[in-house]
């Protein structure tokens, strides 16, 4: 069965045999706090034909585990720019200030 879909030039295939699922990331994914997902997915006929009831059950079931691969993250700065202000008089290895910034890799990563 072929639906044409008015609204965009592409066609959408769709079969009575076999129906195919995708996996889309809708929101963004973090290695460092989520690493995987899992979830079960069913398909089941919902019209049977009552000469086949005794053939059932007409449904099956899998499970997908979606794991998430780390990315090298580069370390970033607590603020864009700094602003440090010391006296011409200031003795020789006197701290002025100090800017500090973290990697969001996860410590024991290979990526880090
Ligand atoms: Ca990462």
């Amino acid at each position: 069965m072929i639906v044409k879909d008015k609204s965009a030039p592409h066609v959408v295939e769709m079969s009575f045999v076999s129906v195919e699922f995708y996996c889309r990331v809708f929101q963004p994914l973090d290695y460092e706090k989520k690493r995987q997902y899992s979830l079960r997915v069913q398909v089941e006929n919902v019209h049977i034909n009552p000469r086949f009831y005794s053939m059932g059950p007409f449904r099956d079931e899998a499970s997908i585990k979606i794991v998430v691969e780390d990315v090298d993250e580069p370390p970033v700065f607590e603020r864009p720019s700094y602003i440090m202000e010391v006296k011409e008089d200031t003795a020789r290895n006197t701290v002025i200030g100090s800017v500090s910034a973290s990697d969001p890799d996860d410590k024991h990563s290979l990526v880090r």
